[in-house]
C-alpha cells in the first residue's frame, strides 16, 4: 500500500506527518509520468508543482476554501489528492479525468480553465462573494471562514488579464493569496519586459540570501504570530520575508518571497503564516518545471504536455527500460508521433513564403513550437516575434506592423484568438489593416477538451466587414491559401487547420489557387459547372466541406458510391466568407441537395453562411444541411472520437448524405441561369 493510495480526500493527507510528504510527493510523480507515457498530458508542469500542491492541502482546507488553477494545466497533483486516483488511467478521454480542473468532476475544481491569465480575476470575484456573504476569513471575527489561493504561473503573470485582476486584487481587505509558480519557463521561454525582470530577480544575491535565511528567519517569529500581526509589531523576521520594492507592491499587495517551492519545511510554515495574513499578497514561489524527472527538467518545452511516449534504451541489444521508473542511466525518450503535422507544414510553407517576400512578418503569442512558429524564428529572428502570452497585444502590434507597410501573419491557436477579437475588429478589420490569421488547433482538439477547442473562429470573424476567410484540407491546400492571404490587402484574413496530420489523399493532384469566394470541386465527375455537363453528372448530393472534413467527405462520397449507387460531389468550400454564391446557386436551383460541413460550431459557422446565401438568392434553403460542432460541449476524448461522435467523420458524413438524398425533392427539369446573373 502507497501513501498515496491512502488518500481518497484532502482530509487523509492532513493525517500524514510533514516527514512523510517528501515520499508522497515521489509517488504523485511516479503515477503522473507512467500515466503521461502512455497517454500524453502535461507532463513537466505538473511535476514542478508536486510538493507547492501537497503543502496547500495540508495547510488550507479547499472543501471550504478557495483553489483557483491559472491556466489549470498543472492540477493533475491536486486531481490525485481529491479523491480522483481511479480516474488518471482514463487521462484526457471520455472514460477518464479531464487534463484541465473541471468541475464536472469535484467541487474541489472551481472552473473550466485552459486560457492562461483568468484566475486572479475569478479568485476576485469569489473573494467579494464570500465577503458579501459573511463567508469570508477574518481573523477577529470569522477565524474559521473561507480563504482564497490562486496559483498562477510567471509566464501567465504578464497577460493583460491577470495584470486586470492584480489591479483588482490590490484593492481587497482581505485575505487573498496569489501564490506566482516560478519557474523561469513558459511553454518555451518566456518573453517580454516582466519575464526579464523576473530572471534577474532570481539571480539576485538577495534571494539566495533569503533562501539561506528563510528558516532561521521563521525560527525568529513568536509563537503563534501571525504575519499581520508580525508586520504590525515590525518584527525583523517579517521585514525580511517581505519583498519590499517588489513589483506587485505598485498593485498593493505585499510581497513574500522568493522560497523554494520543493521543500516542505520552508513551504508549509510560508503558508501557515500566510493563511492568517488578512491582505492581499503573492508569495514568490521558485520551482523547477519538469522537477524529478531528468528528461523533462532538461527539456521542459517538449516535456510540457508531450505525447505518449517510451523510454528506450540507449543500448538497441538491450531491452526497453519502460516501466514505473521510466528513467535509467543512458536511456533516451522516443516520443510517439503520427505523421506530419499541419503546424509543421506550416511553419515550413511560411519560411520559403519569407524568403522571397521580404515585407512578410511573423508573430506567435507564447506557442514558438505549438504553432510552427520556431522555424520562422531560427531562419528570421528580426521578422519573427514572440509576445509571450499577450494575444491581443500580439495582433494590435501586427497591425502597426500592417501600418507600415508589413505583411503581418499571426500564428495562433483558434481557441486563444478569442482572446484578440476586439483588436481584430477595431485595429485591424475596421482599419482596412490587411492582418493575417492563421489558426492551428481549429476544430476539435481531442484530450485538451472543451478549454480548448477552436470551435468559433468562423462564426467570430464572419462579423468583419472585407474579411476573407479560407480553410486549408492538406499541405497544397495550405500553402494556396497563404499565397492566397499573402497578396490579399484590403482587409483582416485567416485560414484555419485542426490539430492533425496531414492528409496525402490529394497528393500529386493539382491545387489550383484560391481565388477569393469561389470553391474547388474535387469529383470532376460531378461537377456541375463542368463544361457540357447538362444533367448527366448532376449529382444527387453535394457536399460543401469547409476545411479537413473535405478529405472525409470524399471517403464518404466514394463509399455511397459504391455502396449506394449515389452520385455524391464534394467541394473544397475554401471560403466560408464570401462563400461561393454561384456554386450554391447552380446547385440549388437543380434541386441537389446541398450537405454543408465543418469542424466548428453550426452556430455562425460555414453552414450558417451557405443558408444566409441561399436564402439571399431566394431559394429553397430547405435543401441545405449543415453538419458541424452541435450547441453544446464536447468534453476530452480522443480527436477521432470526437469527430465521430458529432457526426463529422466519413461515417457520419456518409448517413447524413445519405439521408438529404433520400429527403430530396424528386429532380425536375429546371432551366439554369447562366452563371453570372447570380448575385
Ligand atoms: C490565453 C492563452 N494563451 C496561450 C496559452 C498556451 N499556454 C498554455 S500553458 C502556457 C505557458 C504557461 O506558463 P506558466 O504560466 O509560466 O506556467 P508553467 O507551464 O511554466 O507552469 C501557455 C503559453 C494559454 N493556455 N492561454
Amino acid at each position: 500500500m502507497t501513501l498515496l493510495n491512502t488518500i481518497s480526500s484532502p482530509a487523509d493527507l492532513r493525517k500524514l506527518s510533514i516527514s512523510q510528504l517528501p515520499q508522497l510527493a515521489q509517488e504523485i510523480r511516479e503515477s503522473i509520468c507512467n500515466q503521461i507515457a502512455k497517454s500524453g498530458g502535461h507532463l513537466a508542469p505538473n511535476l514542478g508543482v508536486v510538493e507547492l500542491t501537497i503543502a496547500l492541502h495540508y495547510v488550507f482546507d479547499f472543501a471550504s476554501d478557495r483553489l483557483l488553477f491559472d491556466v489549470g494545466h498543472q492540477c493533475y497533483p491536486h486531481k490525485l489528492l481529491t479523491g480522483r486516483q481511479h480516474m488518471l488511467a482514463g487521462l484526457r478521454t471520455s472514460a477518464g479525468m479531464s487534463g484541465f480542473p473541471e468541475p464536472r468532476e469535484s467541487s474541489f475544481d472551481l472552473f473550466s480553465v485552459g486560457h492562461a491569465g483568468t484566475a486572479i480575476s475569478t479568485a476576485v470575484g469569489m473573494a467579494r462573494g464570500d465577503t458579501l456573504a459573511g463567508e469570508a476569513f477574518d481573523p477577529n471575527n470569522k477565524p474559521d471562514g473561507r480563504r482564497v489561493v490562486t496559483l498562477i504561473g510567471d509566464a501567465s503573470i504578464v497577460n493583460g488579464v491577470a495584470m486586470e485582476g492584480l489591479n483588482g486584487a490590490g484593492m481587497l481587505k482581505r485575505q487573498f493569496l496569489v501564490i506566482l509558480n516560478d519557474n523561469g519557463m513558459s511553454i518555451s521561454k518566456p518573453q517580454g519586459a516582466l519575464a526579464a525582470h523576473f530572471d534577474k530577480f532570481r539571480l539576485s544575491h538577495r534571494y539566495s540570501e533569503f533562501k539561506k535565511s528563510a528558516k532561521e528567519l521563521l525560527a525568529q517569529l513568536p509563537g503563534g504570530q501571525t504575519l499581520k500581526q508580525a508586520c504590525h509589531y515590525g518584527s525583523e523576521a517579517f521585514k525580511h520575508m517581505v519583498n519590499e520594492g517588489a513589483w506587485f507592491e505598485h498593485f498593493g499587495l505585499v510581497t513574500v518571497g522568493p522560497i523554494d517551492g520543493h521543500n516542505f519545511d520552508e513551504l508549509i510554515p510560508f503558508l501557515r503564516e500566510a493563511r492568517n495574513f488578512d491582505k492581499p499578497m503573492v508569495l514568490h514561489v521558485k520551482t523547477v518545471k519538469g522537477k524529478g524527472y531528468s528528461f523533462a527538467e532538461k527539456d521542459s518545452s517538449t516535456f510540457h504536455s508531450p505525447p505518449a511516449f517510451s523510454a528506450v534504451s540507449a543500448d538497441p541489444d538491450s531491452a526497453s527500460v519502460e516501466g514505473s521508473k521510466l528513467e535509467n542511466e543512458g536511456c533516451r525518450v522516443e516520443l510517439k508521433r503520427d505523421g506530419r503535422s499541419f503546424t509543421s507544414a506550416f511553419g515550413e510553407i511560411l519560411v520559403d513564403m519569407m524568403t522571397h517576400d521580404p515585407k512578410i512578418v511573423a508573430a506567435t503569442a507564447a506557442m514558438p513550437d505549438g504553432t510552427g512558429i520556431s522555424k520562422p524564428l531560427a531562419k528570421f529572428p528580426e521578422r519573427t516575434f514572440d509576445t509571450g502570452i499577450c494575444e491581443s497585444h500580439a495582433l494590435d502590434m501586427m497591425s502597426g506592423l500592417a501600418k507600415t507597410g508589413f505583411k503581418p501573419f499571426f500564428a495562433v491557436y483558434s481557441t486563444f484568438l478569442q482572446r484578440a477579437f476586439d483588436q481584430c475588429f477595431q485595429e485591424s478589420a475596421l482599419q482596412g489593416l490587411p492582418v493575417r490569421l492563421c489558426l492551428d488547433r481549429a476544430g476539435l482538439v481531442g484530450g485538451d477538451g472543451a478549454v480548448h477547442h477552436g470551435f468559433c473562429d468562423i462564426a467570430l470573424l464572419r462579423v468583419l466587414p472585407g474579411a476573407a476567410i479560407t480553410a486549408a484540407i492538406d499541405e497544397a491546400s495550405m500553402k494556396a491559401a497563404l499565397e492566397f492571404m499573402r497578396t490579399y490587402e484590403t482587409g483582416l484574413s485567416s485560414c484555419r487547420w485542426p490539430r492533425d496530420a496531414v492528409s496525402s489523399k490529394l497528393d500529386g493532384k493539382p491545387c489550383p489557387p484560391f481565388v477569393l469566394g469561389k470553391a474547388r470541386c474535387l469529383t470532376p465527375e460531378f461537377d456541375i459547372d463542368a463544361p457540357g455537363n447538362n444533367g448527366s453528372g448532376v449529382p444527387d448530393v453535394a457536399i460543401l466541406a469547409f476545411g479537413t472534413t473535405a478529405i472525409d467527405a470524399l471517403a464518404a462520397a466514394e463509399q455511397l458510391g459504391s455502396s449506394d449507387n449515389l452520385r455524391v460531389s464534394v467541394y473544397e468550400a475554401r471560403f466560408a466568407k464570401p462563400v461561393d454564391s454561384q456554386l450554391i446557386g447552380r446547385l440549388l436551383m437543380r434541386k441537389v441537395p446541398i450537405i454543408t460541413v465543418e469542424d466548428h460550431s453550426v452556430v455562425g459557422g460555414f453552414g450558417a453562411a451557405v443558408l444566409q446565401a441561399a436564402q439571399s438568392l431566394g431559394l429553397d434553403a430547405s435543401q441545405v444541411y449543415t453538419l458541424g460542432l452541435p450547441d453544446s460541449w464536447i468534453y476530452q476524448d480522443s480527436r477521432a472520437r470526437q469527430l465521430a461522435q458529432v457526426g463529422i467523420d466519413a461515417p457520419g458524413i456518409a448517413r447524413s448524405a445519405r439521408k438529404a438524398a433520400a429527403n430530396s425533392k424528386p429532380q425536375i427539369e429546371v432551366k439554369i441561369a447562366p452563371a453570372t446573373t447570380i448575385a
